[in-house]
């Protein structure tokens, strides 16, 4: 087959319009690094070389590149229905996709909003949850509570959640009356941690604090990621998030999670609320749902955040709110096909599986050069390394550009390495990802 970006064969010149999101543009553009295809676990470049993707795009493509289902479902919709307006109407996958999400849903979390990408998930959460409390009368309830270190998308909503400086410090003021819980990062206490650490449990009582701060009747939400990816996997300690769920509901605060990396199977089960059994009362999903392969994000809501929507004059709108986007054809294909995957191959069950492998090779890196910390849940990991004097960021960018040089995609953020395969990875390939990551540490400063 030949591909368009065969045909184009870019030169130096032909990279300048494109302004590349979270990239060093600059350098990218001097040493472009191009994928042309995919298949399974690897992408090819656009020079034929073949790369082992040990995150699954971006923490999204569980199935693994190109699946055949997949492929053949989105190619089928888009000869029948195009697109459809997804206000005042509707076509019928929004339907049979929703009825079929919520069975893998916590029990209590029944309907489902669509969106298209994680970050408007997030912000469709926020949103719904200052409605809802605004709408059973407790208006005053505005304010939000994220967490350091959190990330939650690029949105305005996002970011002033979120807790990664330099999502945020560009970006003037942000949303008001937002505050947020620490982070429960701590090396002394939890470096090498196999599985979620012992210490930390406690730092959800800081939500206490922050009650005693504010007062209960004005916060309308704490959002968290249940495992943290973005900033580079930050486990929970146990006991933490069931705490969490105690003081929200004790405060009569929703608890929203933030399932965009864990939900669809990232920890060996749907969802990171079925791993630690702790049930939030919003969640938001992107990545997995489709796997990646066309944009798509929704928000899982109880019925009883639903029902309360539902009152006034049956002909008028509940929730102002929506994209022209929302639940699309194509979207609603490729999630049915990723989700009958999902089911046929057992792939939640399978990374369950082989998550103990996977803890063994990511700890098989304590005692490898730079190597401060080794950390795992389900198929999340990360390795985390001593920053180079006053150059933060800079050794662990090389140990990707170097283990790509190799032939293997890894992620990097501030001096971490995070490694997250899709669900169908083999054992030999895990271990190829750290005996190569091992190697690469030896040859850097
Ligand atoms: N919430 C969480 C928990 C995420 O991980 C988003 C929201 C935003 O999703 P969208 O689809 O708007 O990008 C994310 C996205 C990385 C990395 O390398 C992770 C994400 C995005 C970009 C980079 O860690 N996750």
């Amino acid at each position: 087959m030949t591909l368009l970006s065969d045909q184009l064969n870019l030169k130096p010149q032909d990279l300048q319009s494109y302004w590349m999101p979270f990239t060093a543009n600059r350098q990218f553009k001097q040493a472009p690094r191009l994928l042309a295809r995919a298949q399974g676990m690897y992408y090819w470049d656009d020079k034929g070389n073949k790369v082992l993707d040990a995150i699954a795009g971006l923490w999204c493509c569980n199935v693994g590149h190109n699946h055949p289902k997949v492929v053949e479902a989105i190619q089928k919709q888009a000869s029948v229905l195009d697109y459809s307006p997804p206000f005042q109407m509707g076509q019928p996958l929004q339907f049979e996709l929703a009825n079929r999400l919520t069975k893998i849903t916590p029990p209590n979390l029944q309907k489902v909003f669509y969106t298209n990408s994680g970050s408007e998930s997030v912000d469709t959460a926020l949103k719904i949850a200052i409605a809802y409390h605004r709408a059973r009368g407790e208006g005053a309830r505005t304010r939000l509570i994220g967490r350091e270190k959190g990330y939650h998308g690029v949105g305005f909503g996002g970011i002033s959640v979120g807790g990664m400086v330099a999502n945020r410090k560009m970006f003037g003021s942000m949303l008001g009356g937002v505050d947020h819980l620490p982070h429960t990062h701590n090396l002394k206490e939890q470096a090498y941690s196999k599985g979620q650490p012992q210490w930390g449990a406690h730092l959800a009582d800081e939500l206490e604090r922050l009650v005693a701060l504010h007062d209960a009747s004005t916060i309308a939400a704490v959002i968290v990621e249940p495992v943290a990816g973005s900033c580079g996997v930050i486990i929970p300690p146990v006991g933490y998030l069931k705490r969490l769920r105690e003081l929200c509901t004790k405060h009569g605060i929703l608890l929203i999670f933030d399932e965009v990396i864990t939900g669809f199977g990232r920890l060996g089960t749907a969802f990171a609320a079925d791993y630690f059994e702790v049930q939030p009362d919003l969640m938001t999903v992107a990545k997995g749902i489709t796997s990646g392969t066309v944009p798509m994000g929704a928000v899982f809501a109880t019925n009883q955040i639903y029902d309360t929507f539902m009152t006034g004059p049956a002909h008028l709108v509940e929730l102002f709110h929506g994209y022209t986007y929302s639940g699309h054809p194509l979207a609603c294909a490729a999630a049915l096909a990723v989700q009958e995957v999902y089911q046929q191959e057992g792939l939640f069950d399978r990374a369950a599986q082989m998550a103990p492998h996977f803890e063994a090779a990511v700890h098989s890196l304590k005692g490898a050069a730079h190597v401060i910390d080794c950390r795992n849940l389900g198929l999340m990991g990360a390795i985390e390394l001593a920053s180079r004097p006053n150059a933060p960021t800079a050794r662990a960018f090389e140990v990707f550009l170097k283990c790509y040089e190799k032939g293997l995609l890894i992620r990097t953020t501030g001096d971490i390495i995070a490694l997250t395969p899709s669900l169908i990875v083999e054992k030999e390939q895990i271990t190829h990802i750290t005996d190569t990551i091992r190697e690469v540490l030896e040859t850097v400063e």
